[in-house]
């Protein structure tokens, strides 16, 4: 039975097939060390019952857990030889002698943790080894949360952090939030809304970074840093200075005396993340310099205590006029970011949507990936389901990873995943990810409890983007639900959601049929005549925007192999035609059939698949906790109802440009 708090630590009583040894002792001696040994302590009681006595002084001759870092453990024990990365760990169950080794102590807390769940899985057994490293050195969460305690696109109740503008949470709260994020590898986490508004402005001011300092403390002994977010005109909003020109010495001057403020307070600070000339916030643009010039001018102020600029890719023109078809949102992050590749210092990190829009339900992969090759950069992505049905529709977000994380970005015959790795000039390498989280004040965390695995499939994936989103969907609902027929009929269940959600959604990658300002449900032409750039312009016979070399160019923003790829109706993939192309409703696709009777299908079956999933959850309920079951359930209704608003309402429409029937003869309401 599932506690929803708990997430993947249920408590529960499993059989092993060793005995586990009743003392820890711990070789190493820092704060994180000292944070795994305990998890070690609390993990196995919470999962056998017995709690382990913790001793200092190792008697090698004793059976025991022998933890710690692997330059300590090595005076001890011979240990396998294997190379660890940064983040790195070794397990080794030697009967009942357990060695969790770390590279580092983050290591060795990943290593305990790491070791905890694969006692959940049962996969801990005499002769047992394992090592593994993160393949992403920068594993991130964003929190979007606003001073006055709410979460901009958050669906899971207020901020966990803020509330009536200052600094308000449980600290037990905040803990088991870090060991959540810890024991999947997440290790950054910046914690205020990168639209720096109202109260926000004041973070970086003695009184705000007083308790910011303390809610570093609650992080650090789980190998998590945090990262602030800063408004860029904060030397003349707050500091009173004329201007915030980024080639202005004196305000240089005043992020250099800032910086040295921010880090008496949180010694260890990741860095800052800035959003600039984007949706309305301030930037260098307003002083007619480059995002190169602000950035720089930011990463000096940090250098000197280690911290890094997050800097993101999110810049386009929002004021756009519908009427001007010689502007295309979808190029302007490349425009913008691709000319500045090498202009950027060491301690820059771009930060880069994974697509050209804004986290669609289907978009192609930004072009900027595979041609940066000189700046380092990470990928963002969104675990909040802003586009994706709001935590009220299950969509199992890993699916919509690993197509991303398989797109060959070309220019090196590589994948995505095969680009991830520290940053090395030359070499498009992507440094890690960032991803808007989803949680927040309810009990399960994140509004519908299915959603935990949206994060603990975000933190796995991207510790190791290897990883399939069905291995995750097994894992995370073994860990939650325990082993047996619930867990593989929950995985099963998750890994219908995405195929289905994206059916009865805006078709073939058109993207932006959802109700403006909210993001959730249909309103097919509610974007069409906006400023945001965001345009399927729908007539009577044809839809989508010709994007190849003959229309807006953005074809031409990817590597030479992609470029013909996309160009080509006949070779785009068809889950994102509309992206690229401007097809008539006749238009034949792969399956034989006309694109209007695709369209016309995918959203029969988008809803049928919708129906079938609350019908599965029901079948499910004798097995669940009531409140877990019933929740979800009031969630998996109100998605049948948003399907059915989708399905209807983009068959209308389209019956309604065309005069077309479907060929099936369903209901299409007239
Ligand atoms: C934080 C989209 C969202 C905004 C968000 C923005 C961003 O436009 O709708 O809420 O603002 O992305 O990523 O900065």
């Amino acid at each position: 039975m599932l506690n929803e708090y708990d997430c993947w630590f249920q408590k529960r009583q499993i059989t092993v097939p060793v005995k586990l040894p009743d003392v820890i002792y711990s070789c190493a001696s820092g704060e994180i060390a000292a944070q795994a040994a305990r998890e070690l302590q609390n993990g196995i009681k919470r999962l056998t019952g017995f709690s382990p006595v913790m001793h200092v002084n190792p008697d090698l001759n004793r059976n025991a857990f022998f933890i710690g870092v692997i330059s300590c453990m090595e005076n001890y024990f011979h240990l396998p030889a294997d190379r660890l990365a940064a983040g790195g760990f070794l397990i080794n169950v030697k009967e009942d002698r357990i060695y969790i080794a770390g590279q580092d102590e983050p290591g060795l807390l990943y290593g305990v943790f790491r070791f905890l769940s694969l006692l959940s899985l049962g996969q801990i057994k005499d002769g047992f080894e394992t090592s593994d490293s993160p393949v992403s050195p920068l594993r991130m969460i964003n929190h979007w949360d606003n001073f006055d305690g709410t979460v901009e696109r958050g669906y899971a109740g207020g901020s966990l952090f803020f509330k009536d503008g200052v600094f308000d949470y449980d600290s037990g709260r905040v803990a088991d939030y870090a060991r959540l994020l810890a024991s999947a590898g997440i290790n950054r986490i910046s914690i205020n809304n990168v639209n720096v508004r109202a109260k926000a402005k004041l973070l970086i001011t003695e009184e705000y970074l007083r308790e910011a300092g303390k809610l570093a403390a609650i992080f650090r002994p789980f190998g998590i840093k945090l990262i602030l977010s800063v408004n860029f005109s904060s030397p003349w909003s707050l500091g009173k200075l004329p201007t915030a020109d980024p080639l202005d010495p004196s305000v240089a001057l005043w992020w250099k005396e800032r910086a040295a403020l921010v880090y008496k307070y949180i010694p260890d600070l990741a860095g800052f993340i800035v959003k600039a000339d984007s949706e309305g916030e301030p930037g260098p643009f307003q002083y007619n310099r480059t995002h190169a010039d602000g950035a720089n001018m930011l990463a000096r102020a940090l250098e000197p205590f280690g911290g890094e600029v997050i800097w993101r890719c999110f810049v386009y023109n929002c004021q756009q006029d519908w009427r001007d078809r010689s502007f295309d949102r979808a190029c302007a992050a490349y425009n913008h970011f691709k000319p500045l590749d090498g202009a950027f210092d060491k301690n820059v990190i771009l930060q880069i949507k994974f697509g050209p829009y804004d986290f669609q339900v289907r978009e192609p992969v930004s072009p900027l990936f595979g041609s940066l090759l000189k700046t380092r950069h990470v990928m963002e992505l969104q675990i909040t389901q802003e586009y994706t049905g709001h935590q009220i529709d299950l969509c199992f977000l890993p699916q919509v990873w690993e197509d991303i994380l398989n797109f060959n970005a070309g220019r090196q015959g590589r994948r995505i995943k095969d680009m991830v790795s520290p940053f090395s000039e030359g070499e498009a390498n992507i440094e890690g990810f960032a991803a808007v989280v989803n949680t927040g004040k309810d009990n399960n965390w994140t509004g519908h409890t299915l959603a935990q695995a949206n994060l603990y499939g975000y933190a796995r994936m991207t510790w190791n983007p290897a990883f399939t989103a069905k291995e995750i969907a097994d894992e995370w609902s073994v860990l939650s639900f325990g082993e047996g027929e619930t867990a593989r009929r929950i995985s099963k269940l998750l890994l219908k959601s995405y195929p289905a959600y994206e059916k009865y959604n805006a078709p073939f990658g058109v993207c932006f049929m959802v109700t403006p300002g909210l993001h959730y449900g249909p309103n097919i032409e509610g974007y069409e005549y906006s400023r945001w750039g965001t345009y399927h312009r729908a007539d009577n016979s044809a839809i989508g925007i010709d994007r190849t070399a003959s229309g807006t160019g953005y074809t031409e923003q990817y590597s030479k192999e992609n470029t013909a790829i996309f160009s080509d109706p006949k070779t785009c993939p068809e889950n994102m035609i509309l992206f690229f192309h401007r097809l008539r409703y006749d238009y034949v696709m792969r399956n034989g059939k006309t694109l209007l009777q695709n369209i016309y299908d995918t959203h029969f079956e988008g809803y049928e698949e919708a129906a079938a999933m609350l019908e599965e959850w029901k079948n499910l309920k004798e097995y669940l906790e009531k409140e877990v079951y019933e929740s979800a359930l009031s969630r998996f209704e109100r998605q049948l109802e948003n399907a059915r608003e989708w399905r209807d309402q983009i068959n209308t429409y389209f019956f309604r440009k065309t005069g077309i029937a479907d060929e099936k003869s369903r209901k299409i309401y007239s």
